[in-house]
């Protein structure tokens, strides 16, 4: 674990209650729907780069309900964040060491990159208080992307890192590598 916290500059200590929003725009009329979605990865302490021990998405619920999907959205259609994840991470079980929150566009039309989708955005917040914030400019030819990493330390206290990396691969395939670097 202590090489997760190695040189790295503007991690915050101690977090609580996290929220992931994520906004787009819908499709041009005629166009297949543009469906991006949230998703967190869990890992364990023994393996906080192996399989992820669950998943929370539209469609996985977390065992215990400290990481939920509050809003979805299929289209990007009406104002404001289209898709909203709280992240209790102060009441995640000590088994849990790391959690990774990442975006992907569902691939039903065709390929589909961040690239193709309009007003994109993501916010990290604890409160009032911004953590990161992305527009996915830098990956806009991926079809997914991580956004943020939440890692526990030695001493019990969350810490975030903002990870905007982008991966060629559809949700499904995203979850189970998003994780793995
Ligand atoms: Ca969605």
């Amino acid at each position: 674990m202590s090489g997760l916290n190695k040189g790295a500059g503007g991690l915050s200590k101690g977090l609580g209650k996290v929220q992931v929003s994520l906004r787009w725009d819908p499709s041009p009329m005629g166009l297949p729907d543009n469906d991006l979605d949230l998703i967190a990865a869990t890992y364990t302490a023994e393996e906080p780069y192996g399989k992820p021990a669950y998943l929370v998405h539209f469609d996985s619920r977390s065992p215990d309900g400290t990481i939920l999907l509050n809003r979805d959205s299929r289209t990007g259609m009406g104002l404001g964040s289209d898709e909203v994840m709280t992240l209790e991470l102060d009441r995640l079980s000590p088994t849990y060491a790391r959690v990774v929150v990442g975006v992907a566009i569902q691939q039903g039309g065709g390929r589909k990159t961040f690239g193709d989708v309009a007003n994109t955005g993501v916010r990290v917040t604890e409160g009032y208080t911004e953590l990161a914030a992305d527009d996915f400019a830098a990956v806009a030819g991926a079809t997914a992307a991580t956004v943020v990493e939440f890692v526990r330390t030695g001493q019990g206290a969350w810490e975030y890192r903002p990870v905007v990396r982008g991966f060629d691969a559809d949700p499904a395939a995203f979850a189970t590598v998003m994780g793995s670097a």
